[in-house]
C-alpha cells in the first residue's frame, strides 16, 4: 500500500482564507477543464469518488485539499478556460486560482495535465512559463492516452518533450487504463521528500518577493 491509497479529503476552498493552514508540503494538479484533474487524483489515490469527475467541464470549481499523510497534501485546483462559464464566475476563479499560486508557500511542485490530444494550448504555455519563471517543479501528464494509439502517443510525447524547459518534465497518463500511474507517483515522492518541513521557508521564492 502506497500513501497515496489515504489519501482523504480536507476541505474546499473558494478563496485563501478558507485554504488549509500554509504549512507542510503541497503538489496542485492544474489543468484545463475537463483535462481529467479529478481523474487523475482518483486514479492515483485508488479511489473512485475522492474528487469529484464530471462529463460536465468546470466541475470543480473550488480548491479542493486532500491530505495524505506527514502534513503532504495534493490539491485538485478548477479548471480553466470553460467557455460557458460566466464571465464573473471566470474573474472570481482567476483572481483566486492567481492568487494560490503567488502565495501559497507549502505549493512545492506543480502537475499540468494536458489532453494528449491537443498539447500546449494558451493556458498550459502560460502555466509553464510562470512555473519557469517562479523555479517550480513542472511535471505535465498527457492525458486520455487511451484515446490514441501507441506510437502516436509516443509522438505526442516527444514533441511536447522538446520544448519544455529545464524545470519540467513530461509523461504519459490514462486514468482510464491506469496508465502512468507509478511514475506519477515517483515524481510527487521526489518533490514531497525533497521538501520535508526543515525549517527554511525560502528556497526557490525567496527571490520573487512572494508573500
Ligand atoms: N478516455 C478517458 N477519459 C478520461 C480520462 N480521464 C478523464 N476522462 C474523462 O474526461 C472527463 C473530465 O474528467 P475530469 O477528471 O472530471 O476532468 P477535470 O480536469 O477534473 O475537469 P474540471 O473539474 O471541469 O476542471 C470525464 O468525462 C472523464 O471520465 C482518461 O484517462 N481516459
Ligand atoms: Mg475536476
Amino acid at each position: 500500500m502506497t500513501s497515496f491509497q489515504t489519501a482523504s479529503f480536507i476541505t474546499s476552498a473558494s478563496n485563501m482564507d478558507q485554504c488549509p493552514e500554509d504549512t507542510g508540503v503541497e503538489v496542485a494538479f492544474s489543468g484545463r477543464s475537463n483535462a481529467g484533474k479529478s481523474s487523475a487524483i482518483n486514479a492515483l489515490t485508488r479511489q473512485t469518488r475522492l474528487a469529484r469527475t464530471s462529463k460536465t467541464p468546470g466541475r470543480t470549481q473550488l480548491i479542493n485539499f486532500f491530505g495524505l499523510r506527514d502534513g503532504e497534501r495534493i490539491v485538485d485546483l478548477p479548471g480553466y478556460g470553460y467557455a460557458k462559464v460566466p464571465m464573473s464566475v471566470k474573474d472570481h476563479w482567476q483572481q483566486h486560482l492567481s492568487e494560490y499560486l503567488r502565495t501559497r508557500q507549502s505549493l512545492v511542485g506543480m502537475i499540468l495535465l494536458v489532453d494528449i490530444r491537443h498539447p500546449l494550448k494558451e493556458f498550459d504555455e502560460t502555466m509553464i512559463t510562470w512555473s519557469q519563471d517562479n523555479d517550480l517543479p513542472l511535471h505535465i501528464l498527457l492525458t486520455k492516452a487511451d484515446k490514441l494509439k501507441r506510437g502516436a502517443q509516443q509522438n505526442q510525447l516527444l514533441g511536447v518533450r522538446k520544448g519544455l524547459p529545464a524545470n519540467a518534465s513530461v509523461q504519459v497518463f490514462s486514468a482510464t487504463r491506469k496508465l502512468g500511474i507509478e511514475e506519477l507517483e515517483q515524481v510527487l515522492r521526489d518533490w514531497f521528500r525533497g521538501n520535508q518541513d526543515d525549517g527554511k521557508k525560502e528556497g526557490p521564492w525567496s527571490s520573487l518577493g512572494r508573500v
